[in-house]
């Protein structure tokens, strides 16, 4: 007689309720998918699918909304930030965050995201930098490092013919009107971990009342950076990092409790 032995399997991925369930169009190696499931994550978690209006941006993650399963709004390139504050002014009520790359958000949108950060704007806006515009075939963007080879500085960005990498996200960080901000990356399982947790708190603020929230995510672009999947990883956490260093960089709300706190009450 044959014994069946158990199921000794352990359960180690579960699609998010919010994740749809279809392949992606992103390269192998792209940090978007990552982030798309920490979005589709923490909204399942915080169950705030049914109120959520996200702004999707032009750049890679242009059929953001394809992947998640809400409300979504696609915005000119540069412009989901005024989007968003439109949105935002007729749904009071709605949890309204913005999706952009570094193209979209520190070159083409800088007006828009500089002028929402002033305003102070009940946004959260989920910026990924991956060094370069991905969508368009790897040119260099205001994010680009000094050094950095791309299909528009093939001889390395130069300082004194392409200025200087923006570090947007510190500069965002003076305004008043900016409650959070924070740099996280998708370089390795527990820099994802704090990731999330920085995302956690951008939701958090907004949903206190908090004025803008916005945490950049350090990400990857193998194919336009010319590397395997693993060495964009490791070209995160090893070079790109000191240019761009991680953590938070102001919370103006830190007494606010988070709802993870009001959930374990
Ligand atoms: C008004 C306008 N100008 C230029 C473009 C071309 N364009 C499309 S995506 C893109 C760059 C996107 O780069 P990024 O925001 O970094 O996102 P990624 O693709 O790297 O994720 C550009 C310049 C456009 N679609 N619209």
């Amino acid at each position: 007689m044959t014994t069946l032995a158990p199921d000794t399997r352990r359960l180690i991925y579960e699609r998010p309720e919010l994740l749809t369930d279809r392949s992606s169009h992103y390269c192998p190696g792209c940090g978007h998918g990552i982030i798309h499931r920490l979005v589709a994550e923490l909204l399942t978690e915080m169950h705030l699918g049914p109120t959520t209006i996200g702004v999707a941006s032009v750049g890679c993650s242009v059929f953001a909304y394809d992947y998640l399963d809400i409300d979504f709004v696609e915005s000119p390139h540069g412009r989901a930030p005024a989007v968003a504050t439109g949105v935002r002014r007729v749904r009071p009520d709605a949890f309204v965050f913005t999706y952009q790359g570094d193209g979209d958000l520190a070159a083409i949108g800088t007006a828009e995201i500089v002028h929402a950060a002033a305003r102070g704007e009940r946004i959260s806006v989920i910026f990924v930098n991956n060094g370069i515009y991905g969508m368009t075939g790897g040119q260099m963007a205001p994010t680009t490092l000094l050094g950095q080879r791309t299909t528009s500085s093939p001889a390395g960005r130069e300082a004194n013919l392409a200025g200087y990498p923006i570090p947007i996200t510190e500069m965002l960080a003076l305004l008043p009107g900016v409650s959070y901000a924070a740099r996280g990356s998708i370089a390795d399982p527990s820099a994802i971990g704090r990731t999330k947790k920085m995302l956690r708190r951008a939701f958090d603020i907004q949903l206190a009342g908090g004025g803008m929230s916005i945490v950049e995510i350090l990400s990857t672009c193998p194919v336009g950076w010319g590397m395997t999947a693993p060495e964009a990883m490791e070209h995160v956490s090893k070079e790109v990092v000191l240019t761009y260093p991680l953590g938070v960089m102001v919370d103006r709300m830190k007494d606010s409790p988070t709802s993870k706190d009001k959930d374990e009450a």
